[in-house]
């Protein structure tokens, strides 16, 4: 079997607004992705900054940091088999018009800055995403299912 990970995802304001919480949350567990972490946080701007840090020089950085500081966030960890590329492939490319259907920003999303939802791009953000939104750590649980999940 190849890498067990965990990756942060969360979903924006937009999507929080929206009602589609429960829809997102819906997709990655039927995946079979598992849930080891969740929670509802108003960010900061010093936390909507650190983790944007890295496109701070763009010139959508104020308008990303505004949007990202507006309303409630849900931020989740999600762990499973390559969970940093399913998690990717579940989300979809940035701009909502040109993610295929079938992904979260094909179906929900018009927009490449209201696109819904965030999700860590390498294994290096992965962990620096998780210890900046879980700084008290994250849940260490045995589910059940698994072995109907993985071979
Ligand atoms: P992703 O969220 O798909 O990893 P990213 O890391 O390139 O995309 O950019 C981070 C966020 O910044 C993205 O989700 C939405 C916003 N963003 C990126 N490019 C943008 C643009 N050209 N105009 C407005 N917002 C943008
Ligand atoms: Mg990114």
């Amino acid at each position: 079997m190849s890498d067990i990970q965990t990756t942060f995802v969360m979903v924006k304001p937009d999507g929080v607004q929206r009602g589609l919480v429960g829809e997102i949350i819906q997709r990655f567990e039927r995946k079979g992705l598992r849930l080891v972490g969740l929670r509802g946080v108003i960010p900061s701007e010093q936390l909507a900054e650190t983790h944007y840090e890295v496109h701070k020089e763009r010139p959508f950085y104020p308008g990303l940091i505004s949007f990202i500081t507006s309303g409630p966030v849900v931020a989740m960890a999600w762990s499973g088999v390559d969970a940093i590329s399913v998690a990717r492939s579940i989300i979809g490319p940035t701009n909502g018009r040109e993610a295929a259907p079938g992904t979260i920003r094909g179906d929900h999303g018009m927009d490449i800055g209201y696109n819904l939802i965030h999700g860590s791009d390498g294994e290096d953000t992965a962990v620096s995403e998780l210890a900046l939104w879980f700084p008290d750590g994250i849940m260490e649980w045995n589910r059940d299912i698994e072995q109907w999940i993985y071979e």
